[in-house]
């Protein structure tokens, strides 16, 4: 790199952070976004202009046919996932708000269509695959795709060594923080499924026309309780150690490249989600980090980015941060995302996360969808959040898929279990794992029991990663409907939290792909935190 570019870099990202700040400010005025230039439309919205879908399609096949040295090639394109996506940690929103920006400006580039915005899928209001998603390229299992890991490797190979030899050291470094040192070790990750991340035709996609339902467990995850329980979480970001909740947008953490503790927005539809779309055997490149193959990836995440939006106006309107506060903002806003390119192909400019903390970076809005009632009129602020209470698993089982379920028990007093406000936030059960890299795309369910009593599923936990090793958080909302019956508010309550693997039908076996064995997660701690 020349001297030049270099100090050109680091003044766009001086600029950038100024601009960050001023963009923090705008977000906590709490003033929704009026007049946006686009609108995301829900997939299945009646009012979405037929057109939208036309110039997805349009343009996901321009992008399929650009060279494999083009950096607006549809798996070029995706590869930037691989090489900087932040999982578990409190950039895991502003990243991809700024990864399906750009994909939709190349998007409307590329489709003629000057009025394009990407839709969204409301999962939970349609748990299951949306069916205009089966048609033409917006299947990855659609001829326009490449079909088998040979054929892909045989393109990208020598595209792949040309592009490694283009990074800065900068970007080396973050490669390197993920295990990523080498076209080797690329290649190596993007290796054919189950070992690697490339899910050969028909496997591009595990749910279908015939069977396109979320299962069960994910379906709980992407329900109306658990998006209410993800909008109540009060803090954007909670500590990395774990001394409050884990936050909306997940916790902290030193850099993207890490693993925190995830919020139940992360654990539960965002993780589930991508597991669901593996269906009964866990196929599907969605499930891997390989996952913005399928196009319905950017229709996920445009959901969850509409959640955050949603969230905002919500602590907006209780007078609450809608941000990380002093030094952790400047922490926060500061960090660098190195590999997004513009509709030209070349680097974007705004290469700092405080970029992209309001939706009037690419000027859009949403049509209304699920959990909107979850922002209240603005009113005088609410009374400060009392601090939350933690309450520890004694762990009688660790291994998860042993002869004794996984988990332990936890004393919770019953006060603590007490109808609560509506603007307090979720009572929730923090379950941290000690999972490894073949624990990648296992998937579990969490089972919890009042005083004994039958055990009513509160979330799921899939393994979304590659690069993971060492303790991993992940939240799950406490049933709202759990039923205890202690005669004195000081007495304790015994909840019962067990850690499954999930199985693809009821009593069957679990799938191959996430079987659990000797070597599968051990459950390292549980806790429950209340308000
Ligand atoms: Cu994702």
């Amino acid at each position: 790199m020349t001297q030049s570019f270099y100090t050109t870099m680091t003044r766009r990202r001086f600029l950038s952070t100024s601009a960050a700040a001023l963009a923090a400010n705008a977000v906590s005025s709490g003033a929704p976004a009026q007049g946006a230039k686009f609108r995301r439309w829900e997939i299945s919205d009646p009012g979405m202009p037929p057109r939208i879908l036309d110039s997805y399609k349009k343009g996901i096949r321009e992008m399929l046919n650009r060279p494999a040295t083009d950096p607006r090639n549809w798996y070029r394109n995706a590869f930037i996932h691989i090489f900087d996506c932040p999982h578990q940690n409190w950039w895991f929103l502003a990243w991809h708000r700024a990864y399906i920006g750009w994909l939709e400006a190349t998007i409307r580039e590329f489709s003629g269509d000057t009025q394009f915005a990407l839709p969204y899928w409301d999962w939970t209001k349609t748990p299951r695959v949306p069916v205009a998603m089966f048609d033409d390229v917006l299947d990855p299992n659609n001829a326009a795709f490449i079909p088998t890991f040979q054929q892909f490797n045989a393109q990208f190979d020598a595209p792949v060594t040309a592009l490694w030899a283009t990074f800065s050291q900068e970007q080396k470094d973050v490669l390197a923080q993920r295990g990523l040192s080498s076209t080797a070790d690329f290649w190596s990750a993007v290796a054919a499924a189950p070992a690697g991340m490339f899910f050969e035709q028909p496997a591009a996609r595990g749910l279908s026309r015939v069977s396109p339902d979320l299962d069960r467990t994910t379906q709980g995850t992407v329900s109306l309780p658990t998006i209410r329980s993800a909008l109540r979480t009060a803090n954007f970001a909670g500590s990395e150690s774990g001394t409050d909740a884990a936050g909306f947008a997940s916790a902290k953490a030193s850099s993207h490249n890490d693993q925190s503790r995830e919020g139940i927005l992360e654990s539960q539809p965002h993780d589930n989600v991508h597991g669901a779309m593996g269906g009964p055997a866990g196929n599907a490149f969605m499930v891997s980090f390989l996952s913005p193959v399928d196009p319905i990836f950017f229709l996920h995440h445009g959901n969850l980015d509409r959640l955050w939006d949603v969230w905002t106006r919500r602590q907006a309107a209780l007078g609450r941060p809608t941000l990380p506060q002093g030094a952790d903002l400047t922490a926060w806003s500061s960090e660098q995302f190195l590999f997004f390119s513009d509709p030209n192909g070349q680097p974007v400019a705004k290469t700092s996360a405080g970029d992209y903390t309001a939706m009037s970076v690419f000027d859009y809005d949403y049509s209304p969808g699920s959990g909107e009632d979850q922002v209240p009129a603005a009113g005088p602020a609410v009374a400060a959040l009392p601090v939350t209470q933690a309450f520890s698993a004694q762990i009688t089982s660790a291994t998860i898929g042993a002869s004794a379920p996984a988990g332990g028990v936890v004393q919770v007093p019953a006060a603590a279990l007490a109808p609560s406000a509506p603007q307090a936030p979720p009572r929730v059960a923090e379950v941290t794992l000690n999972i490894g890299p073949t624990d990648q795309g296992r998937r579990f369910r969490v089972l919890v029991s009042p005083e004994g009593g039958a055990p009513i599923e509160a979330g799921g936990i899939t393994i979304f990663s590659h690069h993971v090793h060492g303790p991993t958080t992940f939240t799950v909302p406490l049933p709202e409907n759990l039923v205890v019956t202690a005669a004195a508010p000081a007495a304790n309550v015994p909840l019962d939290i067990r850690v499954v693997p999930l199985e693809p039908a009821p009593g069957a076996a679990p799938s191959t792909r996430f079987r659990a064995t000797a070597t599968s997660p051990q459950v390292a701690k549980i806790t429950v935190r209340t308000n």
